[in-house]
């Protein structure tokens, strides 16, 4: 595929932890990716976004880096990273690396020479402000609890972490830290991979340091010289190049995003938003356990939909990632085997047939499950065990606690790949990190490729139907029935070709408008759509 591949590539996000493990130590490694790149051929898609892999002491999963030239002896060494590249090229697969450039790790050596001392050059790399009143500069609060400013006793001054304590937030405003960033990002591109996933890039321009009636959030998201910082990287670095860039946007607005991406202003070919993924919060608040809000979901997905494709700019679609619970647990139902099957495949039309790059998160292709965990020792990510703490300091009791734990937790998604229904599923011939959900007997990728009625071949479908028809890439977008409080209904248009997409988002089946004219060919479908009914979590898409 030539320039611009990537908006009709789909993209899969393997969490190299939880994918395959070749070493016995109950962890994933690059040569476990290499031993299924077979598979991934298979499914069909076009790039793999890899989280990070650079050295790291892995208190956030390798969002904390502590050399970013480097790869972690966890997971392998840099010949190994070469030859997951060359393999993956032989196949006609891509990949991405995850870079992470809002902050470093404290281990990062740039960090160790400016927290000593005051005169160190790397002083000026991070954010370090004395106190205000005997108080930390800002009330500010980092987004895995707490305060987002730790104190440092040797030089009386506290520096910034908007994650957490061990992740340093990076001074962008000193043009030293840009040089040495654009360097590393050179040096990946240079080793040979096809694109970027910049985390949280909408935070990295920090504006004033003041004390907020909220949590900050509004000093540093989508920052004051954001976009003039994208645009000069994008100019360093990646822009002459043909490479897919994503960059992940933290509470962010449709403006911003139509600037992050279009391709005039040189900054990022797409982004992820989460807007759509805070439709089971309560006022804002994750740690809560709500109900899906449907027409809040139907609400915010079109108006993304709308209003980037105005803007000429482009989407990252997605349901699930590393950070999510999964999506048929959470707005499917996986309380019964053909619930769990109908509603992921339903699932997968509704956000294939979207306009944007799709991205499939490590299992969703065969409809993992969340792991359901009963204690909290179970869990092992840092934002889920800071959670735990500070609702027992609110009073909540263990079983409210896990209830909410087993409805948000990042750890629904981090549970290993689920193969084969052999000991750990395939995954480890160890002890895996983390517990694996005890239906992997059943849900699995061998029993998922064997079983031609699998979500598992919806998917791969799915991808095809993209990489073949023009539509689903450049089509327009036109919701329609959007008060409709079980169905989501949408159009897609282009050069006089019309697609219809019809899905039910409740177990039940449903009455189809009486206005609606569902004649056509069908493209594809899952359930029954007949005498002016849908199945419950059935899905259709009908070309007229
Ligand atoms: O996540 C950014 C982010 O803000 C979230 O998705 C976060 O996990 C969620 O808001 C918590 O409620 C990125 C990475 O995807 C995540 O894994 C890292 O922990 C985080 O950045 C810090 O690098």
């Amino acid at each position: 595929m030539a320039q611009n591949d990537w908006k009709k590539s789909v993209v899969y996000q393997i969490y190299p932890k939880s994918f395959n493990d070749t070493t016995g130590n109950g962890e994933g490694d690059i040569q476990g990716i290499i031993q299924k790149l077979d598979y991934l051929q298979y499914v069909g898609v076009d790039y793999l976004w890899l989280t990070p892999v650079y050295e790291s002491p892995m208190n956030d999963n390798g969002y904390d880096i502590s050399n970013y030239y480097k790869i972690n002896a966890q997971f392998g060494n840099s010949d190994d990273l070469k030859e997951l590249i060359e393999q993956a090229h032989q196949r006609d697969l891509k990949i991405m690396l995850d870079i992470v450039i809002n902050h470093t790790s404290t281990d990062h050596e740039w960090f160790s020479e400016a927290y000593s001392s005051e005169d160190s050059p790397y002083r000026d790399y991070y954010f370090f402000r004395r106190s205000v009143n005997n108080a930390p500069p800002t009330n500010w609060e980092s987004k895995f609890g707490g305060n987002a400013w730790k104190y440092d006793d040797k030089t009386e001054a506290y520096y910034l972490h908007l994650f957490d304590v061990t992740q340093a937030d990076l001074n962008w405003d000193n043009p030293q830290v840009r040089n040495e960033l654009y360097d590393i990002i050179n040096y990946w591109i240079e080793f040979g991979v096809d694109g970027f996933r910049f985390d949280v890039i909408n935070l990295i321009s920090k504006g004033e340091f003041k004390d907020s009636e909220k949590i900050g959030k509004e000093f540093y998201t989508d920052g004051p010289r954001v976009h003039e910082y994208l645009h000069e990287m994008n100019r360093r670095t990646f822009g002459d190049k043909d490479m897919m860039t994503v960059g992940e946007m933290s509470s962010t607005t449709i403006n911003h995003c139509i600037k992050y991406t279009n391709p005039e202003r040189q900054e990022l070919s797409s982004v992820f938003n989460f807007h759509h993924l805070k439709v089971d919060y309560i006022d804002g608040e994750k740690w809560s356990n709500a109900k899906l809000d449907f027409l809040k979901l139907k609400e915010i997905l079109m108006e993304w939909q709308l209003g980037i494709y105005e803007g000429n700019g482009w989407n990252a679609i997605f349901w699930c990632n590393h950070d999510q619970p999964r999506v048929v647990s959470r707005f499917g139902d996986d309380s019964t085997e053909a619930l769990r099957t109908s509603s992921g495949k339903m699932l997968a039309i509704v956000l294939h047939m979207l306009q944007g790059t799709p991205y499939i998160y490590q299992g969703e292709e065969i409809g993992m499950t969340d792991p359901h965990f009963t204690t909290i020792d179970q869990y092992r990510d840092v934002e889920s065990l800071n959670a735990y703490k500070s609702m027992k300091l609110k009073g909540y009791n263990e079983s409210e606690i896990l209830e909410i734990l087993g409805q948000k937790s990042r750890d629904n998604s981090r549970t290993p790949i689920q193969w084969s229904n052999e000991r750990n599923a395939g995954f480890t011939s160890g002890a895996p990190w983390i517990d694996i959900p005890e239906n992997y007997d059943k849900i699995n990728v061998e029993t998922a490729i064997a079983d031609k009625n699998s979500i598992l071949h919806v998917y791969r479908k799915l991808i095809k139907l993209r990489h073949e028809h023009d539509i689903v890439t450049y089509g327009s977008v036109e919701p329609l029935y959007m008060n409709d409080e079980n169905l989501f209904i949408y159009k897609r248009h282009y050069n006089g070709t019309t697609w219809l997409v019809v899905a039910n988002f409740s177990k039940s089946s449903i009455q189809l408008p009486k206005d609606l004219n569902i004649e056509g060919e069908t493209i594809i479908q899952s359930g029954q759509c007949e005498n002016g009914t849908i199945d419950g979590f059935g899905a259709i898409v009908i070309a007229q």
